[in-house]
């Protein structure tokens, strides 16, 4: 099995890390160049995006579908089970099925909102003008933002989501915050002490450990003084 990836992606980092909790083995090929190219990814992913997976004849994209796919494939590994807090293998538990997929959803809307506004910005946009139905982008998303993790704030404790257990939502928050953090300076922490906790209980965790985001590339350091000076008014 093959995952085409790089290092810097927050959909590909929770693909990575369900890999280590499971013990699967995975070759990483990490792209030298950004955004994929057609001949590396247009083969496999008509969206030219990555991560993309490769197991033997299964070519998968998009990162749920490619969770969704190493669960059913792999979920049953034992390896998943011997840590202190154990790997949940699975998209939810059945007893709290609706709460679990809203997480899931809502962290996804999450990261794909922060994506969107980072890129914005490096675009040099710190701030558009009203669109033709009079609302601003960057300040609708900025409300979104925070309205999803004040939400995930009330729903969390310092363990995690369900404490006890390390949940694809955990991973999934996780990857998303700390995406911020590598690439842009959004003090999500600030007064959200729940979710603070729970991404620092899981810190040193092995399959998070080894997967951290690199540093922000020098020609992206412009874009992070000027957001730098844009959040602390
Ligand atoms: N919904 C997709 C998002 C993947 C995505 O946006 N990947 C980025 C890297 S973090 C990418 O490949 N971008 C290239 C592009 O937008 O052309 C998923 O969950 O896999």
């Amino acid at each position: 099995m093959k995952m085409l990836l790089i290092s810097g992606s927050p959909y590909a980092r929770k693909v990575r890390i369900i890999l280590r909790e499971l013990e699967v083995e995975c070759e990483l090929n990490m792209l030298s160049t950004y955004p994929p190219t057609e001949d590396e990814v247009g083969c496999y992913n008509p969206s030219l995006r990555i991560p993309t997976l490769i197991d033997g004849k299964e070519e998968i994209f998009e990162s749920d579908l490619i969770v969704e796919y190493v669960l059913e494939t792999y979920g049953h590994r034992s390896g998943a089970h011997q840590a202190k807090v154990p790997f949940l293998p699975q998209r939810y538990k059945q007893e709290t099925k609706w709460i679990d997929l809203k997480r899931s959803a809502i962290v996804e809307t999450l990261i794909d909102t922060m994506v969107n506004a980072a890129y914005l910005n490096w675009c040099g946009l710190t701030e558009t003008r009203r669109n033709l139905m009079g609302f601003s982008l960057e300040s609708r998303w900025e409300q979104r933002i925070a309205r999803c993790l004040d939400w995930l704030e009330e729903q969390a404790t310092p363990d995690g989501f369900s404490p006890g257990f390390l949940t694809l939502q955990d991973i999934e928050f996780i990857c998303a915050v700390e995406w911020t953090d590598a690439r842009m300076q959004y003090p999500w922490r600030e007064g959200r002490p729940t979710l603070a906790a729970l991404v620092d209980s899981f810190a040193d965790r092995p399959s998070f450990a080894e997967s951290q985001f690199p540093p922000m590339p020098d020609f992206l350091m412009p874009a992070l003084e000027e957001q730098g000076k844009t959040s602390s008014g």
